[in-house]
């Protein structure tokens, strides 16, 4: 019934270099299509400092800036934007814990990462942030 579905959400999508790196993308993706999901747009850019920089603004300073920012920029990346059913908290679910030595199996981090930093692949965490991280990698287009 109508009052029971839940409202449709746009988020955004990293693949990050080591999932580019390792032909998971094809993995990645199916697993979000089979969710139920759709792949609105998509594209494979190598993120630039400055992206980087903006992507990532609320985690300067903290230690491991440095190193999660020479990792997102050190090749090419798939960015897309995914929608759906209450899909900013869905594709999270899809993604597991951060460090993805947490991360339970049968979540795309619990089943192919064990790296923190390389952790295959990122999701916006709440609606503004995916409406400001769409504007950042898709303004314009
Ligand atoms: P992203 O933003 O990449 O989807 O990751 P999360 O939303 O799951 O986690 P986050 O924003 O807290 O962290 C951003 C990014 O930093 C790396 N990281 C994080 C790291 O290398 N060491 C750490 O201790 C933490 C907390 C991994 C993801």
């Amino acid at each position: 019934m109508d009052s029971e579905r839940i409202r449709i959400e746009r988020t955004l999508l990293i693949v990050k270099p080591d999932g580019v790196d390792r032909r998971l993308v094809g993995g990645i993706l199916s697993r979000i299509e089979r969710k139920g999901y759709t792949i609105e747009c998509m594209k494979t850019i190598t993120i630039d400092r400055e992206l980087a920089e903006k992507h990532y603004a609320e985690h300067k300073g903290k230690p491991f800036y440095d190193k999660l920012i020479s990792y997102i920029t050190s090749g090419p990346a798939v960015v897309a934007v995914i929608s759906g059913e209450g899909c900013v908290g869905g594709l999270r679910y899809l993604m597991g814990n951060t460090d993805p030595l947490k991360a339970a199996p049968g979540t795309i981090r619990g089943d192919y990462a064990t790296n923190v930093t390389k952790n295959l692949i990122h999701g916006s965490d709440t609606l503004e942030n995916a409406e400001r991280e769409i504007a950042l990698f898709f303004g314009g287009e």
